[in-house]
C-alpha cells in the first residue's frame, strides 16, 4: 500500500488495583449497603447487593489487576469512584496529559519530530469534554502544525482511528499522522456493580502512520489492508451524555455508566470477530495459518482463545496471540495496541500479523500488517 505503521508508544499509569483489593472494597461496600437497607431488602423493595470474588473474576475474564489514573477514591466505600481533581482552563487537561505521555514515546520510536506530523487523531471510548478537541490541545502542546480532531468508537476507537489515518495518508491529506488513544475508563466504571466493577483499566497508547518513503524507524510495518464493520446492539451501553441536564436524569445512575449483558456479548461477538478476521485475511490471499501474530482486543481471555480456535482449529499460544488482560484488564479500545506495543519487536521481515478490536457498538476493526 505504501503506507506504514512506523512507531508506537504505551504509557502505563503508575497506580494499580489487584482483584483482591478491589473485591475487598466492593464487598465492604455491599455489606454496608445491605445493612443500611435491611428493611427495604427484607420487604422485597430493594435487591441485596451480592458479593464479588477474586477467583470468579480471574476465571471468568483472565483479569488479575488493572492500572488506574488515580486510585484515590475507588476503594473508599463512601465514594466508590476515583477522585480526579478539577483543573483550571489554562492547565493541561488530564486526558491531553496522558495522550501526550504516549505520544512522546510513539514519536521517539517512529523517529519523528513534532514538525514531521501533519495531523493528530485522538480516538477513544470517552472524551472528557466536547470542545476544544483533546486532539487540538495535544497538537498545541506538542507544537504540531496541520489539524487534529477527536473521534469516539468505544472498543474499536483505536483501530478505527488508525483506519482514518491510513485513509488520510492514502488520500494525500497528510504524510504522517499521530493517532492517540487515551483510555481514561475509570470515571465511567460502576464500582458498585458486582458484574462489571472488575472489567476496566486506564492506559494511553499512540501510533504513527505514514507514507513508507517518510519512514525512518527501526521497527515498521506495511499496512496490507484495513477492514471495519458495525452492527447496532444495546448489549453494551452507557447513557451518560450532555443531554442529562435537560432530561433531568442522574449522571451517576447505573444506566448512565458502563453496563452490559456480558453473556450475550460473548456469544454474539466471538463468531462475528472470527468471521471478520477470516474474511479480511482471505481478501488478501491469506489464511489464519499465515499469521505470525494476532494482536487481539483484550476484553476476556476466553473470547480470544475461542476466536483463535475457530480460525486455527486450536487455541493460539501466548506467543501467537499475546494476552495483556491479566495486568491491564480491558482498556476499552487500547487492548490490541498494548499487545502490539509489548510484543512486536521480535518479528522478522515478512512476518504477518493482524491487529483486531471488537466490542461495543457492536464495532469490529482490523489491520493486516507485515514487518518490513
Ligand atoms: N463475583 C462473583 N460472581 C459474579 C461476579 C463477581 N464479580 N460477577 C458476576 N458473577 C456471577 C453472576 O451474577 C452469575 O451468577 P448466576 O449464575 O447466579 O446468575 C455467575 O457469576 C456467572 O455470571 P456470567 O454468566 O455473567 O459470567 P461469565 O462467565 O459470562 O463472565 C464476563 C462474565 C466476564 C462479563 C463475560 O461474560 C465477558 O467477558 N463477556 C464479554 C464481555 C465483553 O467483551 N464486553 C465488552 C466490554 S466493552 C468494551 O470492551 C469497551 C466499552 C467501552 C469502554 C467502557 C469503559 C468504562
Amino acid at each position: 500500500s505504501g503506507i506504514v505503521l512506523s512507531g508506537s508508544g504505551l504509557w502505563t499509569p503508575p497506580e494499580s488495583i489487584s482483584n483482591e483489593e478491589l473485591v475487598e472494597a466492593y464487598n465492604a461496600y455491599a455489606e454496608k449497603y445491605n445493612q443500611e437497607n435491611a428493611e427495604a431488602i427484607e420487604a422485597g423493595e430493594l435487591n441485596a447487593k451480592p458479593f464479588s470474588s477474586a477467583e470468579f473474576i480471574e476465571k471468568a475474564s483472565g483479569i488479575k489487576s488493572r492500572f488506574v489514573y488515580r486510585k484515590e477514591g475507588i476503594l473508599d466505600t463512601d465514594r466508590m469512584r476515583p477522585y480526579i481533581p478539577p483543573r483550571n482552563d489554562d492547565e493541561i487537561s488530564v486526558q491531553a496529559e496522558i495522550a501526550i505521555n504516549a505520544a512522546r514515546i510513539a514519536l521517539k520510536n517512529a523517529n519523528k519530530q513534532a514538525s514531521d506530523i501533519d495531523a493528530v487523531i485522538v480516538s477513544c471510548a470517552y472524551t472528557q469534554r466536547s470542545y476544544p478537541a483533546i486532539a487540538i490541545e495535544v497538537q498545541h502542546a506538542l507544537g504540531i502544525n496541520g489539524f487534529g480532531f477527536d473521534m469516539l468508537v468505544a472498543c474499536s476507537a483505536a483501530t478505527f482511528g488508525l483506519h482514518r489515518a491510513y485513509e488520510m495518508v492514502a488520500a494525500g491529506t497528510a504524510k504522517s499522522v499521530l493517532v492517540i488513544n487515551p483510555e481514561l475508563t475509570s470515571p465511567q466504571v460502576n464500582f458498585c456493580d458486582r458484574d462489571s466493577h472488575f472489567i476496566f483499566g486506564d492506559v494511553s497508547v499512540a501510533t504513527v502512520i505514514e507514507r513508507a518513503d517518510c519512514c525512518q524507524s527501526e521497527h515498521s510495518y506495511d499496512i496490507l489492508g484495513i477492514k471495519a464493520a458495525t452492527v447496532y446492539s444495546n448489549n453494551i451501553r452507557s447513557n451518560f451524555g450532555y443531554t442529562s441536564r435537560a432530561s433531568d436524569t442522574d449522571p451517576y445512575a447505573a444506566d448512565a455508566l458502563f453496563h452490559q449483558n456480558g453473556r450475550k456479548v460473548f456469544k454474539e461477538v466471538c463468531p462475528m470477530a472470527a468471521e471478520h478476521i477470516s474474511d479480511h485475511l482471505s481478501a488478501h490471499g491469506l489464511t489464519a495459518n499465515d499469521l505470525r501474530r494476532w494482536w487481539l482486543h483484550q476484553a476476556n481471555i476466553n473470547m480470544n482463545l475461542l476466536i483463535s480456535k475457530r480460525l486455527l482449529g486450536q487455541d493460539a499460544t501466548a506467543d501467537e496471540a499475546p494476552i495483556v488482560l491479566d495486568q491491564y484488564a480491558n482498556t476499552a479500545s487500547a487492548g490490541s495496541l498494548i499487545a502490539f506495543n509489548l510484543h512486536h519487536e521480535d518479528l522478522v521481515a515478512g512476518d504477518t500479523g493482524v491487529i483486531c478490536s471488537f466490542g461495543a457498538g457492536y464495532s469490529i476493526g482490523s489491520l493486516i500488517v507485515q514487518k518490513r
